[in-house]
């Protein structure tokens, strides 16, 4: 049915008035600006700059260029109207040296950006470790050394004493299994090492590195301090539900992929399952008494990554083991032990990236979550799609990304009717930024970033979602489907 506008009145669907709209960003794929303020090196400078390792020979080195612009920036939020933004502390800009001297101009920096948020009553929600690891700390053995879970205890109570006043919630670590499997498995990450046992120590170190800097922040804060991390669980289903074979290569995923995580994190344990499928990898000897103690310090609010479900069957003769993790095709598979598992290629529609659309996954993954850990508050916080956006006179009619937004977020809408305790969501990306190994050839923005004059444009889907951000209710879409609107 169509009303006289040629719009679709059905399907507006109002979110509770406390949900939290946001977007998000991360300070090396926006922020540019490595050589200034008294920045000190990441691993991904290191690894941009290493021939062959990112498309094109793209760096962060200018990126956003945000560095210079966030003024602009932090007004172009003040526009779409969210109530939240999301972005992350480069720690090379706080302690740019081994000795840990706090970089004031790195302080004096981010307190400028969370101080004019909150001039524009957006809430920050600030990551403290979004893949820039200190290049001082990979040089001495990175997320595979413990010593680096302590640095991150020590830089998290740094963070803390400096913009404690400032920040609303604080976010531990961003997607561990990148840091950890696509860092030291695949190799397509920084700091680009493929050593499958190495990339065990390193979720294991991950794992302790949140549970100190949780306690690190609750010592500095006290109540005042609201906790996540945000997991990027895999939404994992088998081929066919009623082969064994294939249930048992979705739960091997799902070990690996998730239990690694929640398993530490919200229960204090390493699923015996886990140990015995990476028996062949590892004794697990790393793991030394109180640190899954330290681990399970507890969150507020789980923060929760999602883009599309991935389908496996047990690996026929000939097929390649493992996928990608959707960041870009190594020659070692991320997916340690996972040997025998097989990923099926999404059928289409495909995102840019070649990620399938998928919303179903989003509502069943929120709401298994609801049912496993009831009474955890879950923040949806990233989302979003790529597409080859072209621009025609100055404007991005970027159709597709907003239909897969809408699409996603009616699945968390069909969460929270489930019963999900879902607090808000956060849009990937707020710009156009650097995509890590693909450089700057995917575009997640709802704002178009010219990367030759820096100049910003709001695309289609910015004025969507200020809309829905605004009305707290999914727009209606034009006759025809979401695609044209
Ligand atoms: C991630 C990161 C983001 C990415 C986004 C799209 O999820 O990998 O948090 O930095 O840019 O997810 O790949």
């Amino acid at each position: 049915m169509t009303d006289t506008t040629g719009t679709t009145p059905a399907s507006s669907r109002a979110f509770p008035t406390s949900f939290l709209w946001g977007t998000a960003t991360a300070s090396y794929q926006i922020e540019g600006g490595a050589h200034e303020g008294g920045r000190g090196r990441s691993i991904w400078d290191d690894f941009s700059e290493t021939p062959g390792r990112v498309l094109n020979g793209d760096t962060g080195a200018v990126a956003c260029d945000h560095y210079h612009r966030w003024e602009e920036d932090l007004d172009l939020l003040a526009d779409l109207g969210v109530g939240a933004y999301r972005l992350s502390i480069a720690w090379p800009r706080l302690f740019p040296t081994a000795d840990e001297v706090l970089n004031p101009q790195g302080v004096a920096f981010y307190r400028e950006i969370l101080t004019g948020l909150r001039c524009r009553g957006i809430a920050p929600v600030v990551t403290l470790y979004h893949w820039d690891l200190p290049s001082y700390l990979e040089a001495s053995g990175g997320w595979a050394e413990r010593a680096t879970a302590l640095a991150f205890s020590r830089y998290a109570r740094a963070c803390a004493e400096v913009f404690g006043d400032l920040v609303d919630t604080w976010t531990t670590l961003n997607e561990p299994w990148c840091s950890a499997f696509l860092g030291y498995a695949s190799g397509v990450h920084a700091p680009g090492r493929c050593e499958p046992e190495t990339a065990l120590r390193a979720a294991h170190h991950l794992n302790l590195a949140h549970g100190l800097a949780v306690r690190a922040l609750r010592e500095a804060l006290g109540a005042r301090a609201t906790v996540s991390v945000t997991l990027n669980l895999h939404v994992v289903r088998p081929a066919d539900p009623a082969d064994a074979d294939c249930v048992a290569a979705a739960d091997a995923i799902d070990l690996v992929g998730n239990e690694i995580w929640l398993g530490p994190l919200l229960r204090g344990e390493y699923p015996a399952e886990l140990l015995r499928l990476t028996r062949g990898v590892t004794d697990w000897g790393f793991v030394q008494d109180g640190d899954l103690e330290t681990a399970h310090a507890g969150v507020d609010v789980l923060g929760v990554n999602y883009y599309s479900p991935n389908t496996v069957r047990r690996r026929q003769e000939g097929a390649a083991p493992g996928g990608s993790g959707g960041h870009g095709a190594g020659s070692a598979s991320p997916w340690v032990g996972c040997d025998d598992v097989e990923f099926l290629p999404p059928p289409p529609p495909l995102t840019a990236m070649g990620w399938g659309v998928d919303p179903s996954g989003l509502t069943d993954l929120l709401t298994s979550l609801a049912q496993r850990y009831p009474g955890l508050p879950l923040i949806v916080t990233e989302n979003g799609a790529a597409y080859d956006d072209v621009p025609v006179a100055g404007r991005v009619h970027d159709a597709h990304r907003v239909a897969y937004l809408r699409d996603h977020v009616e699945a968390v809408g069909r969460a929270l009717d489930a019963g999900a305790d879902v607090r808000g969501y956060f849009l990937w990306s707020f710009l156009d930024n650097f995509e890590w190994a693909y450089g700057y050839s995917k575009r997640f923005g709802i704002v178009r970033v010219d990367y030759d004059t820096l100049t910003r444009t709001p695309k289609d889907s910015f004025a969507w979602y200020r809309q829905l951000v605004r009305s707290g209710s999914l727009p209606p879409v034009q006759a025809g489907g979401a695609e044209s609107a």
